[in-house]
């Protein structure tokens, strides 16, 4: 089994991920094995990651970050062991190293694979963030961050600032998953297919998936203000991180250069309208994202060279009001 994104290519030369292995569940029922506790439950994360990323959006803007603690690793991949070549996410030895990181304050674990290998004796899959840790049982609860977001979404209400926001409610439950679907593989994991793929087939295959689901994009957010309609879902931050990571990493490093985000005046003034949106500035460190991309896929990019641009500013006027919400 693939222990890093960069094995993770198929004979055909086309990127395949590997799914999630511990996928416990929180609940709000107090008998459950994991019920929903303040203070029980740690995020690690790192800012870089768009998965990891959906669940700290998640905890900012549930009002979740009191009930919940959460830890950013280091954006650069190092070596996670003495004894073999892998390399993934690590802990910064002090507060001041690397500003946005921390170490480890649960377990003193210098890595991601650490943790997992703490939680688990046998341990064969990729050692990716998102991870939902237990403090109590010293595990890992779930790294999947689709399922991490529905949890936060729901199961938290008891303890969350923002209980009422409901980003999956049940009339728009069958409209959000259908949508996720084609944004994910298209858009979400089709700038990685992009990026990771080893032969021209494959990127060619993906690069025209990509473009043609944000072409729907444009199309659907030129009638409405969110992409399920005008109240915000969890289908937009989903596609959010994965758009506001576009001109300034993927459209280089992964070859998703069709055209740029800031091309398409909806999707551009969109993602402008969704990182405004209280809490979210705060989960997106371009620093880490831009040093991680560049930084840790020597197969991609060997000098490791930092492109200086474009340093887009989200935080400037949008257009989205003009749609009610
Ligand atoms: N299905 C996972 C994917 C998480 C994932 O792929 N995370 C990447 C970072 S963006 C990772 O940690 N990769 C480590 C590796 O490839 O070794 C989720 O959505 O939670």
């Amino acid at each position: 089994m693939a222990h890093s994104a960069v094995d993770e290519t198929s004979d055909s030369g086309a990127f395949t991920r590997t799914a999630s292995t511990f996928r416990n569940f929180i609940s709000r029922s107090p008998e459950s094995q994991f019920p929903a506790e303040v203070g029980r439950y740690h995020l690690y994360i790192s800012y870089a990651c768009p998965w990891a990323s959906r669940c700290i959006a998640y905890l900012k803007i549930k009002g979740l970050d009191k009930a919940i603690s959460f830890t950013s690793v280091k954006s650069k991949w190092e070596r996670t062991k003495e004894t073999d070549e892998h390399m993934g996410w690590v802990f910064p030895a002090s507060e001041t190293e690397e500003p946005g990181a921390e170490p480890d304050p649960l377990n003193g674990a210098k890595s991601i694979r650490e943790l997992y290998d703490l939680a688990s004796t046998n341990y064969s899959g990729k050692y990716t963030v998102p991870v939902l840790w237990d403090k109590k049982l010293k595990t890992v609860v779930n790294n999947e961050s689709s399922e991490i977001i529905r949890m936060f979404n729901s199961e938290f209400n008891d303890i969350a600032d923002n209980a009422a926001l409901d980003l999956y409610p049940p009339p728009l439950q069958a409209q959000i998953d259908e949508t996720n679907e084609w944004i994910y593989h298209g858009i979400n994991n089709g700038v990685y297919k992009c990026g990771f793929a080893r032969k021209q087939g494959p990127y060619e295959e993906a690069v025209n998936q990509l473009y043609e689901a944000l072409e729907k994009c444009e199309e659907v957010l030129g009638k409405q203000r969110y992409i399920c309609g005008n109240t915000l879902t969890e289908a937009d931050i989903r596609l959010f991180v994965t758009l506001i990571r576009f001109d300034e990493v993927y459209n280089v490093h992964f070859k998703c250069n069709k055209k740029l985000l800031r091309e398409y005046p909806n999707l551009f003034n969109y993602t402008k309208d969704i990182f405004q949106f209280p809490g979210i500035s705060s989960t997106v460190n371009m620093q880490h994202i831009k040093r991680h991309y560049y930084g840790s896929h020597p197969t991609i990019n060997p000098f490791g060279i930092i492109p200086a641009g474009p340093d887009i500013d989200y935080s400037t006027p949008h257009d989205r009001e003009k749609f009610s919400s």
